[in-house]
């Protein structure tokens, strides 16, 4: 490997604190970089620093000042998080004692570390790819066990893993063409249609699949906003209420009394999902109640999942196939017939729409609705189903995927060669892209500055 300092051209060296602010047990200092190694001798004198060891040492400011009893560990590059020299100073973590310690790094000629830096050091050395680096902080912002799990795959290199060997078929079919082209003189015959095809129609739908996956991971890693809808009175308030297993919302016999949409954070299938109870749907109401209305059909038209109630004890009106009609148009949507308790005023046919009994007030078939609503949120997949989690990596893919129809629809009108290695390039460039390969400097800019301080 390549001298690490000089490989990505970082010759300071940085500095941060890589625990959370406000006190706890232990706080931790991070170094990284060319002089990391001296700064900690200089503030720790007499400690001598074993690569992957710990050591316990004293940490004096000069006269009167602080003093507090650390651990260091220190990873000489490039076996280390930034493949450059790497010191961590525990101490104990007082806001106070981290400050200062920080600060007496910076004394000795480190440089503040801004948002993601050692991160970027470890891409732009090699140690990881840029898929691999956004992971890192997903995963730091997880915070539900899905969330965790799926970035923990990404950071070990799961996506990087899958897209490599689509990457090589690419390179292969490429050099094949550029062959065929550059030796058309000599011997070396073209290659054939179908040699070329196959592969493409192979790798395609792969790419797809993965693109097509961040619909759900979008959910994933941002969360999703589920929309109560339904006629006054319906039970929506009181659905809220159960479904987030407290009294949140007020629940009354009076129709109309939702007026403002109440949101609510709650956890299905491992998806952070927001909950919004909204003002019931009629045709007229009194003026607060219309305005609640228009922000109800906002949220309809908003939402990533709508949840449209039917009051199964009373006849079906107007409103309601209004809303069934709806309801049937929008592939998020879902319908429950609520207050199944009550002996029923009419029959799923007469709506023209699935709608499972449920009670809010019994709590009757809650768990088979949040168990659906679960699996649109996140559809089963293989065991080792992989989301995407970003726009920019779902693009990529899907922009590979467009190359390659092109590529093939190409084969099929038999174009020149030149033509179809526009577009395998193209492809190829994608999934570069998406890696890191050939991300410009604005871009790793934009990412990275998403990170926090430390990391
Ligand atoms: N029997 C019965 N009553 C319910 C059920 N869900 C709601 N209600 C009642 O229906 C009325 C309207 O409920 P609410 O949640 O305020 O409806 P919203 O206007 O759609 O928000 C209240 O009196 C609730 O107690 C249910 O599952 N069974
Ligand atoms: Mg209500």
């Amino acid at each position: 490997m390549p001298d690490a300092n000089s490989a990505s051209g970082q010759s300071d060296t940085i500095a941060a604190i890589a625990t959370p602010a406000g006190a706890g047990g232990l706080g931790v200092v991070r170094l990284s970089g060319p002089r990391a190694a001296a700064i900690a001798r200089q503030l720790l004198p007499g400690c001598e620093l074993h690569p992957w060891r710990l050591r316990q040492a004293w940490w004096r400011e000069a006269g009167d000042g602080l003093r507090d009893q650390v651990l260091v560990a220190y990873f000489p590059a490039p076996r280390s998080y930034t493949a450059e020299d790497v010191v961590e100073i525990s101490a104990h973590g007082a806001p106070v004692v981290l400050r200062r310690l920080l600060a007496a790094c910076l004394e000795r000629g480190a440089r503040l570390a801004e948002a993601g830096e050692f991160t970027r050091r470890a891409f732009l050395n090699g140690r990881m790819d840029l898929v691999q680096a956004e992971a890192v902080r997903d995963l730091i912002a997880a915070q539900t066990v899905a969330q965790a799990r799926n970035a923990a795959r990404q950071m070990e290199g799961s996506l990087s893993r899958l897209v490599q060997p689509q990457k090589q078929e690419l390179k292969e079919l490429i050099a094949r063409l550029e062959a065929g082209i550059d030796f058309a003189d000599d011997d070396v015959s073209p290659p054939a249609a179908e040699s070329i095809a196959a592969p493409l129609a192979a790798m395609r739908p792969r790419l797809e699949r993965l693109a097509g996956s961040y619909r759900e991971g979008r959910w994933l890693a941002q969360g999703a906003l589920l929309a109560i809808i339904g006629r006054p009175n319906a039970g929506k308030s009181s659905l809220f209420n159960a479904l987030l297993q407290r009294e949140r919302a007020l629940v009354s016999p009076l129709p109309g009394t939702t007026r403002d949409v109440i949101t609510e954070t709650l956890e299905l299938a491992g998806v952070p999902v927001t909950l919004a109870d909204t003002a019931g749907l009629r045709r007229e109401g009194e003026s607060l109640e219309v305005l609640g209305m228009a922000k109800s059909r906002e949220m309809m038209a908003e939402a990533d999942l709508v949840l449209a109630v039917f009051d199964l004890s009373q006849p079906l009106e107007h409103d309601d196939y209004e809303l069934a009609a709806r309801v049937r148009e929008l592939p998020r949507a879902f319908a429950a017939a609520n207050k199944c308790d009550l002996p029923a005023a009419w029959k799923a046919e007469e709506l023209g729409l699935a709608a499972p009994a449920v009670s809010a007030r019994t709590g009757e078939g809650l768990e088979a609705l949040t168990a659906s609503l679960g699996r649109r949120l996140r559809p089963d997949g293989e065991e080792d189903q992989l989301w995407i989690t970003h726009q920019h990596q779902a693009q990529h893919l899907a922009a590979a995927a467009a190359a390659l129809e092109r590529a093939e629809a190409g084969l099929g009108l038999a174009v020149p060669h030149e033509a179809l290695l526009v577009d395998l390039y193209a492809g190829l460039h994608e999934l570069d892209a998406l890696t890191g390969q050939t991300t410009v400097e604005d871009i790793l800019g934009l990412i990275f500055s998403t990170f926090c301080i430390g990391k």
